[in-house]
C-alpha cells in the first residue's frame, strides 16, 4: 500500500523555517504578543458549533500558522485525511483500514472496504443494540428470576473499558432510570470482588467487552463473574446474564456465549477508537439509543469539519500544530488536560491511552529509527481539584506545561453558585498562567502586612509567579451527549494530524501486544515453579521473591 509522501518532517522546508521562526519567537512572552497584537483574537480564536477555541494564550503568531499550513501541504495533510476516511489500509503494520469515522456516518455515505459496502453492516449492529437496550428498559429482558436488569457490568481492559467508562460518567445526567453501569477492568481481584459481593446475580447483566476475546485481563474477570452467577443460577441462564462484544466469534462460542448474545464489530476499529461501536454497548444500556445516537452525530460534526474546514478554523489540526510547536521546538514533553468539570474525571486518562498509545512510537512509517520527538505523556486531572495539587509545578515550576482547559458554560445541575465558582477558576487560571504576578504587585501585597522592608526582600523571590505559561481554552455550551461526541473526536482528529506529521504509523501498537506475551511467558513460570534462565538476575530474583512469599501461604 502506498502511503502519501513518506516524508521526515524535520527534513522540509517548513521545519527548517519554523526552527528559525522558534529562535525569533522564542524569548518574546506571551504577553509581549498580547502587546504587539491586540488582534490575536480575530486568528486565534473562533466559534465552532457549540464550541468556542481560544489558542490566543499560545506562543503563536500568524507566521507560525502560516508555516505550519505550509508543512501540512509539503507532507500531504490533505490527502491523508481522504485516505483515513475512504478506509484506506493505513494501518500498515496490521494491514488494516482505521474507520472509526465509519461507525458515525449517520448520512450513511457510502463506504466500501475490500469490495464489500460497510454500512449496512454498521447500521445492523446499531439496530441491534437499539432493540436490546429497549428491551432491558422496557422489561423485555428480564433476569433469571423474571426480575429487570438493574445493573450492567461492562468486562473489558483499555480501549474496551475507556471509552465507554468515561462517557457513561460524562453522561450521568442522561442515565435511563433503574439501570447502573459498573465497569471491571482490572485482573487485580479487588478491583471485581467488591462489586460482585454488592450485585444481586438476579438483576444483572454482564457485557464482556473484548475484540479479541483472549485479553488475560478480560477472560480472568468474566471467567470469575460467570462461576459467581453460575453459584447462583443454573447454566442455561448465562443467556439472559451475560453477553459478548467482539470482532472473534469463535471465541465468545467456546466461552459460552450463544452468538445471538454477541454484539460484533470489526478490525477496522481500533481498540481505542471503539466506543463508537458495539463496544458502546454499555452506553446504550446507559443512556439509551437516543442519547448514543446523538453522541455520534456530534462526532460527524466533528469529522465533517475536520474534513471540509480551511486549516486557520480548524480545530483539530491547530490543536495538533501547537502540540508539535510546544514538543518538538519548546521541547516541552507533556501535555495537560484540564476538564473544569467532575463529569469528565475519565477524560484526561481516556486520552492518556488515546494519544500516548496512537503516537507514542519511535520507528517512522518506513521503518527507520525516529531522532525527533514524538508522541507527547498526556496527564491531568479535572479542575478544581489540580489547583489544590500539581498547579504549583505549572505555576513555577522549571518545566513548561502547555495546558488545555475544558469547560461547559451550562452546568447540568441548578447550583448556580457552585458553578460560577467553578468558571472563575477555570478562567483565573488561564489568565493568571499568562500574566504571573510581578515583583510590583507582590510588593504592595506585602507592603499591606505587618512585616518589615527585609522580609519583604526575603519573600519577594518565592512569590513571584514569571507567567508566560500556554494554554488553550474550549468553552462549550453544555455538556451534552452531542457535544461529547464532538469533543472526543476533535482529540481523535488532533492525534491523527500528529501522527501523520510525525511520520508514525499511530493505530497500531505493539508496545501493548508485548505486554500481553511477557505476562504469559512468566504466569506459567510462576504457575509451574519452572523459571527460564533466560531471565536476567534482577527479574529471576523478583520471579524467585514472588514464589517464596506465595509458597509461605
Ligand atoms: C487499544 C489497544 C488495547 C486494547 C486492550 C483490550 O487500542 O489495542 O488497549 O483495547 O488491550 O483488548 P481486547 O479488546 O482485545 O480485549
Amino acid at each position: 500500500m502506498s502511503l502519501i509522501k513518506n516524508n521526515n518532517p524535520t527534513q522540509t522546508k517548513s521545519w527548517k523555517e519554523l526552527d528559525q521562526h522558534f529562535n525569533e519567537i522564542k524569548e518574546q512572552s506571551l504577553i509581549d504578543l498580547f502587546k504587539k497584537e491586540s488582534n490575536r483574537l480575530a486568528y486565534l480564536s473562533f466559534d465552532e458549533g457549540n464550541f468556542y477555541f481560544d489558542f490566543s494564550k499560545n506562543h503563536l503568531t500568524k507566521k507560525t500558522l502560516s508555516l505550519f499550513a505550509s508543512l501540512a501541504n509539503e507532507m500531504g495533510l490533505i490527502e491523508a485525511k481522504k485516505t483515513l476516511f475512504e478506509g484506506q489500509k493505513i494501518n500498515k503494520t496490521e494491514d488494516r483500514a482505521v474507520l472509526h469515522t465509519a461507525l458515525r456516518n449517520l448520512k450513511n455515505k457510502p463506504i466500501i472496504l475490500d469490495g464489500e459496502s460497510l454500512m449496512p453492516l454498521v447500521f445492523a449492529e446499531l439496530y441491534k443494540m437499539k432493540d436490546f437496550s429497549t428491551k432491558l428498559r422496557e422489561g423485555q429482558h428480564l433476569g433469571y428470576t423474571s426480575k429487570r436488569i438493574e445493573n450492567i457490568v461492562n468486562i473489558g481492559i483499555g480501549g474496551s473499558d475507556l471509552g465507554p467508562k468515561m462517557v457513561c460518567e460524562a453522561l450521568k445526567p442522561y442515565w435511563v432510570k433503574g439501570i447502573t453501569p459498573h465497569f471491571i477492568s482490572n485482573v487485580d481481584a479487588s478491583h471485581i470482588d467488591p462489586l460482585l459481593q454488592k450485585l444481586n446475580p438476579e438483576t444483572t447483566l454482564f457485557i464482556i467487552a473484548s475484540k479479541t476475546f483472549t485479553t488475560q485481563e478480560t477472560m480472568t474477570n468474566a471467567m470469575t463473574a460467570r462461576n459467581w452467577f453460575i453459584k447462583h443460577a443454573s447454566e442455561k441462564e448465562i443467556a439472559k446474564h451475560f453477553v459478548a462484544v467482539s470482532t472473534n466469534s469463535q471465541k465468545v462460542s467456546e466461552f459460552g456465549i450463544d452468538l445471538q448474545n454477541m454484539f460484533k464489530f470489526w478490525d477496522w476499529v481500533g481498540g481505542r477508537y471503539s466506543l463508537w461501536s458495539s463496544i458502546g454497548l454499555s452506553i446504550v444500556c446507559t443512556i439509551g439509543y437516543d442519547h448514543f445516537i446523538d453522541l455520534l452525530k456530534g462526532a460527524e460534526k466533528m469529522d465533517e469539519h475536520f474534513l471540509n474546514s480551511p486549516l486557520e478554523s480548524n480545530a483539530p489540526t491547530l490543536m495538533a500544530f501547537i502540540g508539535i510547536w510546544y514538543n518538538n521546538f519548546f521541547k516541552t514533553q507533556t501535555q495537560a488536560i484540564l476538564p473544569y468539570d467532575q463529569r469528565l474525571a475519565y477524560f484526561s486518562k481516556y486520552l492518556q491511552q488515546a494519544d500516548m498509545e496512537s503516537n507514542g512510537k519511535s520507528t517512522d512509517r518506513n521503518g527507520d529509527k525516529i531522532k525527533y520527538e514524538t508522541g507527547q505523556i498526556i496527564w491531568g486531572e479535572p479542575g478544581t481539584n489540580g489547583q489544590h495539587a500539581f498547579y504549583q509545578l505549572i505555576h513555577q515550576g522549571t518545566k513548561i506545561i502547555p495546558c488545555d482547559f475544558i469547560a461547559a458554560a451550562l452546568p447540568a445541575h441548578n447550583k448556580t453558585d457552585h458553578h460560577d465558582k467553578l468558571v472563575a477558576n477555570f478562567i483565573a487560571q488561564t489568565e493568571a498562567l499568562m500574566k504571573g504576578k510581578d515583583i510590583l504587585t507582590i510588593k504592595s501585597e506585602l507592603g499591606q502586612k505587618n512585616i518589615s522592608n527585609e522580609e519583604i526582600k526575603a519573600l519577594l523571590p518565592f512569590k513571584v509567579f514569571e507567567g508566560n505559561r500556554p494554554t488553550s481554552t474550549l468553552l462549550m455550551d453544555k455538556l451534552t451527549p452531542e457535544n461529547l461526541g464532538s469533543l472526543i473526536a476533535l482529540y481523535e482528529h488532533k492525534i491523527f494530524v500528529q501522527g501523520f506529521i510525525w511520520n508514525v504509523f499511530s493505530f497500531d501498537q505493539w508496545g501493548v501486544e508485548l505486554g500481553k506475551q511477557l505476562a504469559d511467558n512468566i504466569l506459567t513460570e510462576i504457575k509451574t515453579g519452572d523459571l527460564q534462565e533466560s531471565h536476567d538476575f534482577s527479574t529471576q530474583k523478583i520471579i524467585k521473591k514472588y514464589l517464596s512469599h506465595k509458597n509461605k501461604f
